[in-house]
């Protein structure tokens, strides 16, 4: 039965087309740099906010219906959401999707009915794949909502919860490799602090880190060979959390030897909340080796909180991409953990949705690549570290130098040369003609 009806498959009909369900610059089979805009863009639907956000905000209910002709809280509507995810992907030409458990079925008060649950609905869903080419590209557990993660999960002060943790994520480890997931994400929902006057922080951290090499030895032994994600975020739930940003979570998980099983998955919306631009903890990310995902959307500059909009600005894509092409490419995805706007509550405004997000990475990556092509940027930087490729700065790059030798190359200079221009409004204006030249 079709649920997304009179909605055809959105195909590519180039930038002229004024056909709302209509590609412009996605064009899957497009060769970027050699690869095809598919392989670049492994693009995913995040089911939390597709399949089961309403729109439900602080102020009032939801505003969209994701019934889909079942009754919310039952299997049917579980297997309702997955015909629906299934639907939707295809009409797209998404091939991957992410989860939380909780998306796929409702969550009981006992945990042994939650996972006979999870097991039916893994089944249906592995049905629902057989056949196509949709793959699962994480899971993950939901360790947030439910009361008992008030103060967090690994990072709870309780064992008990503890457990629980420890439960769910076996769960979803099991779900997540039976669906053949790619990777598997920590977002440290709760793994935080309101106040340091009840909490013992090194404790905690160290209680996240035991978790997170249980999964991993765990994850291992029932044949997970993708990658285990930390998604960093600063704030939001918690006041403070401890994965506040990229380099924080490389410096944790360096610290407790998780550094081989873990890269991180960052969130364009998490990074401008840590204050940085998303270019930047992709770039801190990538240097680190361990830029594994994205969670592609975007937040509001003026808002300032976790508003996960779908991505619209070719500006920051363009910059995204400039660093995952640099980097050689994600072994993750571009999971559009997105929704749409509260009044925008149709099925046709999902649809519009990822159509503006498809087509933002697609123009984006199209400007990265020119950009990488053009060469100016990248030939900027290398010139203007020149002065360490020969001479004292090459010395100084092989190591082959004392503090005293420097001090005194330094004195006979009496006073050094100004370190040349950044040429920032020059570069910017080159970025700008590659835009829109
Ligand atoms: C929350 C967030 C999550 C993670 C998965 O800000 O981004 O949806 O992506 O738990
Ligand atoms: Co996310």
């Amino acid at each position: 039965m079709e649920i997304f009806n009179g909605i055809p498959a959105i195909r590519y009909e180039g930038p002229k087309s004024q056909n709302p369900l209509s590609f412009k610059y996605y064009d899957a089979d497009r060769l970027i740099l050699g690869k095809p805009m598919r392989e670049h863009l492994p693009f995913a639907m995040a089911y939390w906010h597709n399949l089961c956000a309403t729109g439900t905000d602080m102020f009032g209910p939801g505003t969209a219906d994701k019934s889909f002709g079942a009754t919310p809280g039952t299997m049917e509507h579980a297997k309702a959401k997955a015909d629906a995810g299934f639907e939707f992907m295809q009409k797209l030409g998404i091939r991957y999707f992410c989860f939380h458990d909780v998306d796929l079925v409702p969550e009981d008060t006992d945990i042994n009915v939650t996972n006979a649950r999870l097991d039916e609905i893994s089944d249906y869903i592995l049905e629902k794949m057989a056949g196509t080419d949709i793959k699962c590209l994480w899971g993950t557990a939901n360790m947030f909502s439910n009361p008992r993660y008030m103060n967090g999960a690994g990072s709870s002060n309780s064992a008990d919860v503890f457990c629980f943790a420890a439960a769910q994520v076996k769960k979803a480890l099991d779900i997540t490799v039976k669906l053949g997931g790619r990777g598997y994400v920590f977002w440290g929902g709760r793994e935080g602090y309101e106040t340091l006057l009840n909490t013992d922080v090194k404790f905690e951290q160290e209680n996240i880190a035991r978790l997170m090499h249980l999964a991993v030895d765990y994850g291992r032994s029932i044949g997970f060979t993708g990658d285990f994600y930390i998604e960093p975020k600063p704030k939001e739930p918690m006041k403070h959390q401890y994965d506040f940003d990229a380099a924080t979570a490389v410096g944790f998980l360096r610290q407790y030897g998780l550094d081989k099983d873990f890269k991180l998955n960052i969130e364009a919306n998490h990074a401008t909340l840590a204050g940085h631009t998303f270019q930047h903890d992709l770039r801190i990310s990538a240097i680190n080796g361990m830029l594994g995902s994205i969670d592609a959307n975007t937040g509001d500059l003026l808002l300032g909180w976790d508003t996960d909009e779908f991505p619209y600005s070719v500006y920051y894509t363009t910059m995204c991409m400039f660093e995952v092409l640099k980097s050689g490419g994600l072994t993750g995805g571009f999971n559009f953990d997105a929704k749409t706007r509260r009044p925008s509550y149709t099925f046709e405004d999902m649809f519009h949705a990822f159509i503006l997000g498809m087509d933002t990475f697609a123009l984006g990556l199209i400007k990265a690549a020119a950009l990488v092509e053009d060469g100016r940027i990248d030939a900027f930087v290398k010139n203007r570290y020149a002065s360490f490729e020969s001479g004292i700065g090459q010395k100084i790059r092989s190591g082959d130098v004392r503090l005293k030798e420097l001090s005194d190359y330094a004195l006979t200079m009496k006073t050094p040369a100004l370190p040349g221009s950044g040429r920032q409004e020059y570069l910017e204006s080159v970025v700008n003609q590659i835009l829109f030249g």
